[in-house]
């Protein structure tokens, strides 16, 4: 069975330019790049392009984390529901123009109104999802729905939740298991153990259990040795993206020897 790849976030550099970002990126010489589109850093043409060049010259792939400053997949306005989707699929045709194996996508947030219309964002959440992974299908990507942390009102946080989606959904949506976001919700081992043959995509970074700090590997209490060993049982070979925005360069070196370590 082959080795996770390793990769990196822009999300560290997402105060920077985009291009001061990808120079810094490139100094780690990773395999994998993720793409944060949001921010200064929304892709557009331009930045497809700058990417594809990059790829030709340095033996990197990308994969792509979807926008989600402002956006609400279990919107209940559906003029507004209608514009954040506009705005993902525009993320999706650029994931797949870069070739991107998986598209990374938060799941929806309960509003200000929710409490009195119970179940709807719940719904609407799983429809939204439904409906970006019948289009995603026609671009040869991976559609991957992140665990989000407590304490935020987010629909999709822990085991129950994705249990719950994925009884309802008969579709073939992946878990990208934000490792930080699960040992907040004390449940990294849970996670893997419960969705082993879901699990297409992950994102490390460290806390200490209670705020969501994306500190660097081994900078906070997440039992890094226990979930490596976890994830080599389930013979996990998909990407492990470091999504730490600080400590970048010990988080890549520390995650990597981890992993070529044997246990
Ligand atoms: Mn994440």
């Amino acid at each position: 069975m082959s080795s996770p790849k390793v990769g990196l976030s822009t999300l560290y550099k997402l105060s920077e330019s985009f291009i001061s970002a990808l120079k810094d990126v490139l100094n780690y010489n990773v395999e994998v790049i993720e793409v944060v589109d949001d921010g200064a850093h929304s892709l557009n043409k331009q930045r497809v392009s700058k990417l594809l060049e990059i790829a030709k010259c340095y033996d990197v792939s990308f994969s792509v984390h979807a926008p989600f400053a402002d956006i609400n997949i279990a919107s209940p306005s559906p003029i507004l529901l209608r514009a954040m989707i506009k705005r993902l699929l525009k993320s999706l045709k650029y994931a797949a123009a870069l070739g991107s194996r998986v598209w990374v996508l938060h799941p929806g947030v309960e509003t200000g109104i929710s409490s009195f219309y119970p179940e709807k964002s719940w719904i609407k959440n799983r429809e939204t999802i439904r409906l970006l992974w019948r289009t995603i299908g026609d671009y040869g990507v991976t559609l991957a729905i992140e665990n989000l942390p407590e304490p935020y009102p987010f629909i999709m946080k822990n085991v129950e939740h994705f249990k719950r989606f994925y009884e309802e959904v008969d579709v073939d949506v992946g878990l990208a298991l934000d490792i930080g976001h699960a040992n907040i919700s004390k449940q990294v081992d849970l996670f893997i153990r419960t969705f082993r043959g879901r699990i297409v995509h992950i994102h490390a970074h460290d806390n200490f259990g209670k705020v969501d700090e994306h500190l660097g590997i081994g900078y906070g209490s997440v039992n890094w040795e226990m979930t490596i060993r976890l994830l080599k049982e389930i013979n996990y070979s998909n990407f492990i993206i470091v999504e730490s925005i600080s400590h970048v360069r010990e988080s890549l070196t520390n995650l990597s020897k981890l992993i070529h370590l044997e246990m």
